[in-house]
C-alpha cells in the first residue's frame, strides 16, 4: 500500500538562525506547533536537487525530545523524496559517529539532534544540526541558506503514516507516494568502534590498562550520562577489558542526570574530585554528544585543551593512523592557545588559525592540508572524520602514555621542556543580558579600529604589557575564499601574550561572554606554576580595558577553565 504525503501550511518563526553549531533553543520552543517541522523542511529544501533519492543519517545524544524529533524527520524525509534514512537505535548516535557514518556509507547528509553540552530535559535545551556529505557541520553558506528559507516558509511536506519502531534494529520498507522509502535502524556504536580499532593499536592500550609492562594504569572515564555511555561500554569494558569501576555514568539519560554535560573543571567536578584522591593515573570526561573531552592526570593534573592537541600533534608516531597516512598540517581556532603553532613550526608544517567552530576545519581537511586540530572549548580531533571526537582524543592520549611509558604530567613537562609553556585560561560569563554584552563588543570593536591603541602600555602590579596589534578577527578560507568577519576581538601584546573577547554562539538564550587569556613562558622554572596565578595580571588588565564588570554587572565569571 502506498502511503500518502501531505502539504501542511505554516508560518515562519523568528530566529531560526543556526549558531556556532546548529540551531539550539529551549525544548519548549522546539515543541511549538510546526517549529521543528519548519526547520527540518528548511534543511531539506536547502539541499535542492541533492535531496531526491539520497540517504540521510539521523541520530543524537539521547536528550529529551530526541525520539520525537527522529519521528518527525523520518516522516518528512519520506515526503520530501529521500530514498533512505539510517537511524541509530533509539535515536542514539554520537556526533563523531554521525560523521563517521556519513563518510563510511557515502550518504548525502546527516542530521544530529543535540544541544551538545547544554543541559537536557523538558525545561532545558534541544538542538538540530545539519552535516554535509564530507561528514562535517554545514558551512556558513549552507546555514545562511537554511536561515533565509526559514524566514519565508509557508508549507512543509510530511507523510504521517510512516511509522517506525526505532528501538528495533533492522530495515523497514515503505512505499510513499508510489516511491520506495527505507528506514534502517542500526546499532549505534558498531561502525564507530570498528573505525577506532583501525586508527589505534588497541593491543598497546590494553597492555597499559592491565600493566603487562609494569604497574597497571588506573583510569576513570566519566560519560556524564551523555551519548558516549554505550561507546565507552563497548570500547573500554568489552574491547579493552578495563575493570567495571573504570567507567561511570554510562547510562545515557534524557536530562543527563540533571547536570550540565560539559567536560570542564566546573561541570565535571566529581571527576576532578575522584582524581584528586590519587588512586587514578588518568581521567577523562565527555559532553552530551561525545565530541568534547577533558583529560586529567594523576591527582587531577589538568591538561588544557590547547596543550592536549599540541601534545597529540607532537606524538603522532604513537598512533597507527598517522604512521600510515602522514600528518598534512595543523590547525586551531583563533581563541585557542598557540601551543600547537610551536609544534607546527618545529616540524615545518602549515598551521591554520580559523574562527571558532569545527565547520571551519572541513575544507582544509578535504583539501589534504590539515590532519590534526583542536579548540580551547575541549574539542580535539583529526581528519579521520569531520567532527571533533572525544573518545578518539582519549584513545590518542592512552596510546601516547603507552608508547612513551610516561604519566600525563611527565608528558606535559617534557612537552613544555621542548616548546615552552603557553599558559591559558578562559573566563565565561553565562546567561547575561544580550544588549549590554553587544554594547561591550561594539566598544571593543571600535577600539580595534583605533590606531592609537597600538603601542599603548597596560600595567597591573609590576607586570606590564604593550599592545602590538588589536583587531576583530577575520578569516578568509584558503580553499573556497569564503570570508567570516568579526569573529572576536584580539588584543595581541608585544611579548606574544593575547587577550580575546567574543560572544558564544551556542547558548539558547541571553548572551555568554567569553574572555580568553594567554601568555607564553620559556623559563622552565615557571612551568609548574598555577596558570591562574601566572595570568592574573593580564586578566585584571583585560577586565579593566573591556569594562566587562560594568557592562555585564558580573563581578565573577560563571566558569573558569
Ligand atoms: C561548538 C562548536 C565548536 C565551538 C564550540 C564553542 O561545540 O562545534 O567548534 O568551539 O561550539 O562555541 P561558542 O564559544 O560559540 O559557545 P559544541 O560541542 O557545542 O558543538
Amino acid at each position: 500500500m502506498s502511503l500518502s504525503c501531505y502539504t501542511k501550511s505554516t508560518r515562519p518563526f523568528e530566529g531560526q538562525k543556526p549558531g556556532t553549531s546548529g540551531l539550539r533553543k529551549a525544548v519548549k520552543v522546539f515543541q511549538l506547533e510546526n517549529y521543528t517541522e519548519n526547520f527540518v523542511q528548511c534543511i531539506l529544501s536547502a539541499m535542492g536537487g541533492a535531496l531526491t533519492g539520497c540517504t540521510l543519517v539521523v541520530g543524537g545524544d539521547g536528550r529529551y525530545f530526541g525520539k520525537k524529533a527522529v519521528d518527525i524527520i523520518i516522516k518528512m524525509c519520506a515526503a520530501n523524496g529521500v530514498r533512505k534514512v539510517l537511524v541509530g537505535q533509539n535515536g542514539i548516535l554520537s556526533t563523531p559517529c554521525v560523521s563517521c557514518m556519513i563518510r563510511k556509507y557515502k550518504t548525502a547528509v546527516g542530521i544530529v539532534l543535540t544541544a551538545s553540552h547544554n543541559p537536557g530535559g523538558p525545561d532545558a535545551d534541544f538542538g538540530i544540526k545539519f552535516n554535509i556529505s564530507n561528514g562535517g557541520p554545514a558551512p556558513d553558506a549552507v546555514t545562511n541558506k537554511i536561515y533565509e528559507l526559514s524566514k519565508n516558509i509557508v508549507e512543509y511536506r510530511i507523510s504521517p503514516d510512516v511509522r517506525c519502531d526505532i528501538s528495533l534494529i533492522g530495515k523497514r520498507e515503505f512505499v510513499v507516494d508510489s516511491r520506495p522509502f527505507t528506514v534502517e535502524v542500526i546499532d549505534s556504536v558498531e561502525d564507530y568502534v570498528e573505525y577506532m580499532k583501525e586508527i589505534f593499536d588497541f593491543g598497546i592500550i590494553k597492555d597499559i590498562l592491565h600493566g603487562s609492562k609494569g604497574k597497571p594504569l588506573k583510569v576513570l572515564i566519566n560519560a556524564m550520562h551523555g551519548v558516549t555511555g554505550p561507546y565507552v561500554r563497548r570500547i573500554f569494558l568489552e574491547e579493552l577489558k578495563a575493570t567495571p569501576d573504570s567507567v561511570v555514568n554510562i547510562e545515557p539519560l534524557e536530562d543527563f542526570g540533571g547536570h550540565h554535560p560539559d567536560p570542564n573543571l566546573t561541570y565535571a567536578a566529581d571527576l576532578v574530585q575522584a582524581l584528586k584522591g590519587g588512586d587514578y593515573g588518568f581521567g577523562a570526561a565527555f559532553d552530551g554528544d561525545g565530541d568534547r573531552n577533558m583529560i586529567l592526570g594523576h591527582k587531577a593534573f589538568f591538561v588544557t585543551p590547547s596543550d592536549s592537541v599540541a601534545v597529540i600533534a607532537d606524538n603522532t608516531d604513537c598512533i597507527p593512523y598517522f604512521k600510515k597516512n602522514g600528518v598534512k598540517g595543523l590547525a586551531r581556532s583563533m581563541p585557542t592557545g598557540c601551543a600547537i603553532d610551536r609544534v607546527g613550526e618545529k616540524k615545518g608544517m602549515e598551521v591554520f588559525e580559523v574562527p571558532t567552530g569545527w565547520k571551519y576545519f572541513g575544507n582544509l581537511m578535504d583539501a589534504g592540508r590539515l590532519s590534526i586540530c583542536g579548540e580551547e572549548s575541549f574539542g580535539t580531533g583529526s581528519d579521520h572524520i569531520r567532527e571533533k571526537d572525544g573518545i578518539w582524543a582519549v584513545l590518542a592520549w592512552l596510546s601516547i602514555l603507552a608508547v612513551r611509558n610516561m604519566s600525563v604530567e611527565q608528558v606535559l613537562l617534557s612537552h613544555w621542556g621542548t616548546y615552552g609553556r603557553n599558559f591559558f585560561t578562559r573566563y565565561d560569563y553565562e546567561n547575561c543580558e544580550s544588549a549590554p554584552c553587544n554594547e561591550m563588543m561594539t566598544a571593543l570593536d571600535a577600539m580595534s579600529g583605533d590606531a592609537s591603541m597600538v603601542g599603548k602600555k597596560l600595567s597591573h602590579g609590576d607586570k606590564s604589557y604593550t599592545i602590538a596589534k588589536i583587531d576583530n578577527f577575520e578569516y578568509k578560507d584558503p580553499i573556497d575564499g569564503a570570508v567570516a568577519k568579526k569573529q572576536g576581538v584580539r588584543i595581541l601584546m608585544s611579548d606574544g601574550s593575547r587577550v580575546v573577547f567574543r560572544l558564544s554562539g551556542t547558548g539558547s538564550s541571553g548572551a555568554t561572554v567569553r574572555m580568553y587569556i594567554e601568555s607564553y613562558e620559556s623559563d622552565s622554572s615557571t612551568f609548574t606554576k598555577d596558570a591562574q596565578e601566572v595570568l592574573k595580571p593580564l586578566v585584571e588588565i583585560a577586565l579593566k580595558l573591556s569594562k566587562l564588570g560594568d557592562y555585564t554587572g558580573r563581578q565573577k565569571p560563571t566558569v573558569i577553565t
